[in-house]
Parts: C-alpha cells; sequence; structure tokens
C-alpha cells in the first residue's frame, strides 16, 4: 500500500500536463522530458493511480437525514483524556486551547476555537462505522480540513496529514494520519459541533476530525496538532496511527 500511496500526489500534480502532452503529442518539446516518459509509463502500469484519477472525480460519502441522527452516539476509546493539560482546557471551556498547523507548511498556525468557527462552516449527517463493527449516525458541523490546509500552504514535499491527539492512552500518544487525496475531500471536516451543539467531551472536544471515507478509528478526537509530513517514519510506531501501529490498516477505506 505505502508504495503506492507516496507517489499519489505526484500523479495528481501532473495529470492534466500528462493530458496537455498527449494532445500535444510528439511535436511538443516536453514530450522528450524523462519525467514526461516515467508518467506515461506509471499511467500504464499502476491500477491503484488509475482508480485514484477515477476517484478526482470526489464522489460524496451519502448523507442522510436529521430523523435518521441516533438518539446516542456512544464514544469510544478515550471519553475524557487524562492529565492536567486537557482537564486546565476543559476547566477554560478551551478558550486556552489552540490547535497547531506545522510540519511542511509555509505559514505554521495556531488556531484558537472561535478562529476556527468564523472560518467556512459545512455540516454534514453522516454513518460512523467503527471497526469494531457497530455505526452510529451523527451530525457533524466543522470547518473543511482543505481550508485549514490552504492558509497555512502546504510545501511541494507534503504528502500526509498527521493528526496528533491530545489523549495519551497507558504511555501512547493517540495519532492517526491520511493522504492528501483524503485531506481534501470535501467531506474531511475539522469538526467542533455535534447534532446541533458543541462537540461533547466523550466525542472528541473541542474538535475531531471526520473523515468520512474512513473508518472509525481514523476519525482522530481531541486533536491538538495537524502536521504536514512528507512521510511517517517519525511519528509513533511508525506506521501513521495508534491502531496501525498495532497491525490495523492504515488506509481502511469503506
Ligand atoms: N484521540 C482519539 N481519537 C479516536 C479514538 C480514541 O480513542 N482517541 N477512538 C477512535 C475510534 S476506534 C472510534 S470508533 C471513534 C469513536 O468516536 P466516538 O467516541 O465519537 O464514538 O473515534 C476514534 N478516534
Ligand atoms: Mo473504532
Amino acid at each position: 500500500m505505502k508504495k503506492f500511496t507516496l507517489s499519489r500526489r505526484d500523479l495528481l500534480r501532473t495529470a492534466p500536463l500528462a493530458t496537455a502532452g498527449l494532445l500535444l503529442g510528439g511535436c511538443d518539446p516536453r514530450a522528450e522530458a524523462p519525467a514526461f516518459g516515467e508518467l506515461l509509463r506509471l499511467g500504464r502500469s499502476m491500477t491503484f493511480h488509475g482508480q485514484r484519477l477515477i476517484l478526482q472525480h470526489r464522489p460524496l460519502v451519502r448523507e442522510l437525514r436529521p430523523d435518521q441522527i441516533s438518539d446516542y452516539f456512544q464514544p469510544n476509546g478515550t471519553s475524557l483524556p487524562e492529565g492536567d493539560v486537557y482537564r486546565q482546557w476543559m476547566e477554560n471551556d478551551f478558550s486556552n486551547w489552540r490547535l497547531q498547523v506545522d510540519g511542511l507548511v509555509n505559514r505554521p498556525l495556531s488556531l484558537s476555537l472561535p478562529q476556527l468557527k468564523r472560518m467556512p462552516a459545512r455540516t454534514q449527517i453522516t454513518q460512523h462505522n467503527c471497526d469494531e463493527g457497530w455505526s452510529a449516525v451523527g451530525q457533524w458541523t466543522g470547518v473543511p480540513l482543505a481550508h485549514v490546509l490552504d492558509l497555512a500552504g502546504l510545501r511541494n514535499d507534503a504528502r500526509y496529514i498527521i493528526f496528533h491527539c491530545a489523549d495519551n492512552i497507558r504511555g501512547t500518544w493517540y495519532y492517526e494520519s491520511i493522504d492528501l487525496f483524503d485531506a481534501y475531500h470535501p467531506q474531511t471536516i475539522l469538526a467542533y459541533g455535534m447534532n446541533g451543539g458543541p462537540l461533547p467531551v466523550p466525542n472528541g472536544a473541542p474538535l475531531r476530525l471526520r473523515v468520512e471515507l474512513q473508518i472509525g478509528y481514523k476519525n482522530a478526537k481531541y486533536l491538538k496538532r495537524i502536521e504536514a509530513a512528507s512521510s511517517l517514519a517519525h511519528v509513533g510506531g511508525g506506521e501513521g496511527g495508534y491502531w496501525e501501529d498495532k497491525g490495523f490498516q492504515w488506509y481502511a477505506g469503506l
């Protein structure tokens, strides 16, 4: 999986060029460039990339009706992060909480909750599917991750977005990561609202990821830092997430 994901973004970036090159044909000097030849070979050989090109049309996950929202959305995993840092955020209604956005970005950010709430918002009602076999429907409100990433300005070498969480489970920090394709999906949001109210503590207050293309554990709660990176090797056990480090799949698409 990983060796393919590494070049997804490269392909997405160069695909329009490739099309132009094909139309221009042999008379265009750009067609001689080695990178261009490599790209054509890639396109011929990798089904996975082909699939991703089709997925550029960005199908949305099904959105449900308000009357389908579950009466109870059970928390899973951490329902109250331990430690003084989180307790002090909670006691201050998260006014002293900040979201750091850093790594391979041109403009590192430190965002307060009111700042995030002033950004363009999206509300969606979706079904959450946990790998443990249960599902629940919730309504989520938040800022598209794409908006925040564009504010920070991703550098060209960024390939993954890593989510660092505020809960430490028996000595291990919860974290997650996704590729840029999922990061820029329109339904991928940083949610501060749930079912019409603020995001409750058991469900990840003050901010959680909703990545509707992916299974439960990818939806990181208690966000404190978002890092753009070229690799996943430097965080945790190097597999891209708390559960991935224990052997679960990194790409857990639904
Ligand atoms: N920080 C953090 N994020 C997390 C978890 C967690 O324990 N800690 N559990 C994951 C799992 S396995 C699921 S199914 C969902 C559960 O979200 P919920 O608590 O709102 O039901 O959050 C995911 N995100
Ligand atoms: Mo889960």
